[in-house]
């Protein structure tokens, strides 16, 4: 084969880092389910202290299979619970302590949520992931070496018992005056070991990374690569983490954590305070939207039940996002100013699928991407897509509608990532190109659809 030909039928060389199997897996989740859930929920609490009795854990009607029904039925992915909070009440029977459901009333001490929840998940098609604070106010080993081989060992009991685990979730907090030292390394090669495959979240990565806030907001430029030399959980430089770091060394890409309600623990006093579906598409537009997972809590009632307060407001927030996002317009005859060859062809952008891109000529930096309508249609928001294996690339990109006469620009913006959706005043129009200004390397560009989220 002469070399022009080969070099057009092969992707463009990756541009490094980039993301690994389980890595990309994760990304393509989007949306999934926090539970914060625990002896916090009967005392009202939000940082339990440790000390009310385990027997104030008493769940009236426990049921996991509605939370998966209802996580399910909202478009989520999967779900994390908290199997200890920073009060150390552990929602399964753990050898570790005395302080968990084993001491409870709730189903006579042989209750275990991980139990009941990883089942109801599996059995919903969901995704099961895990938060357990390292900051533990009950153990009385807190504050000794010996505590961090406590908290291996209940990550060896959860990831052995429980089934798959497609995120194991962990902070920094720590006590202000036991100062704990933790040991981050030993934490994390425990959890691997015992599932090579699930992501492990934290301020410092090391699979993905906090957004830097818990609004649901990540930077306007959000880029995947972080340079995480030297970071450990606890320490979290809130600036870096909300945009990532252009020529980062690592593929870290960020996760948004947030609440449906102001508390992550249910309070029956909230019951009126919960998002509104604008405030939650200002959040999906915010992470979603900007290269990220988003995370968004639902705290589990007494009752051990999603309250039906929830459930309403994560329903319509669903068909909110069904009506802005389902009907994609972005169909036409699309051609660009650069192609690689007919395997990379502009088309593939707009055929449905992640897995084809449209790439260019190495070298070819600066390109755009041209699609004709054929009809004049009524736009006020557009979708871009990455095709991240080959890692993240666009630093700057416009997009502009046709007038009649020229392109106008409606939006300029910087990274994409995995996704990005901007807004744009609405405007009808019969054609629509995308100018990439900058880039690191040719663009690889999975997927370009158009709406009109106001239909
Ligand atoms: C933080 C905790 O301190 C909050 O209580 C909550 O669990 C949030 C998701 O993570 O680190």
């Amino acid at each position: 084969m002469a070399l022009g030909v080969w070099a057009k039928t092969q992707p463009p060389r990756p541009i490094l880092p980039i993301p690994t199997r389980s890595q990309l897996a994760w990304q393509k989740l989007e949306y999934y389910a926090f539970i914060h859930f625990g002896i916090n929920t009967f005392t009202d609490h939000e940082w339990g202290e440790g000390r009310a009795p385990a027997g104030d854990f008493n769940p009236t009607a426990f049921d996991a299979r509605q939370w998966a029904r209802v996580v399910r039925a909202a478009g989520m992915k999967g779900i994390i619970i908290t199997a200890k909070h920073h009060d150390g009440f552990c929602l399964w029977p753990s050898a570790t302590t005395e302080y968990s459901v084993k001491n409870s009333k709730w189903r006579d001490g042989k209750g275990d949520v991980l139990k009941e929840l990883s089942a109801a998940a599996r059995e919903y098609g969901l995704k099961f992931g895990i938060y357990i604070s390292p900051w533990d106010r009950n153990h009385p080993l807190y504050g000794t070496p010996r505590y961090n081989q406590i908290y291996k060992q209940q990550w060896h009991e959860l990831l052995t018992n429980y089934g798959p685990v497609f995120e194991s979730w962990l902070d920094g907090a720590n006590d202000n005056k036991k100062r704990m030292v933790y040991d981050f390394g030993g934490f994390f090669s425990t959890i691997k070991r015992e599932q090579p495959d699930t992501i492990i979240f934290s301020d410092a990565g090391p699979d993905i990374r906090w957004v830097g806030n818990e609004r649901g907001i990540a930077g306007e430029t959000n880029w995947s690569t972080r340079d995480n030399e030297g970071s450990f959980p606890g320490f979290a430089d809130e600036k870096a983490l909300n945009h990532g770091d252009e020529n980062g060394t690592s593929w870290i890409p960020a996760e948004c954590d947030v609440s449906i309600r102001p508390g992550w623990f249910y309070h029956a006093e909230e019951d009126k305070k919960i998002k509104s579906v604008s405030q939650l598409m200002d959040i999906w537009l915010g992470s979603v939207g900007r290269n990220c997972n988003l995370l968004l809590n639902i705290g589990v009632d007494r009752r051990g039940l999603v309250n039906e307060n929830d459930i309403a407001r994560l329903m319509e927030f669903k068909a909110a996002r069904e009506m802005a996002f389902g009907t994609n317009l972005a169909k036409g005859t699309i051609t660009t100013s650069n192609t690689r060859g007919s395997r990379f062809a502009p088309a593939n952008v707009i055929d449905g699928s992640y897995d084809t891109y449209w790439t260019t000529t190495d070298g070819v930096t600066n390109a755009t991407l041209t699609l004709d309508l054929g009809r004049e249609t009524s736009i006020d928001g557009v979708m871009l897509q990455e095709y991240i294996a080959l890692g993240q690339r666009i630093k700057r990109f416009t997009v502009q509608t046709w007038n009649g006469s020229e392109f106008q620009t409606v939006a300029t913006a910087t990274t994409i990532g995995y996704k990005r959706i901007l807004k744009f005043p609405r405007t009808a129009t019969t054609g629509v190109r995308v100018v990439f200004d900058e880039a690191k390397a040719s663009p690889a560009i999975s997927t370009l659809r158009l709406f009109d989220t106001r239909k």
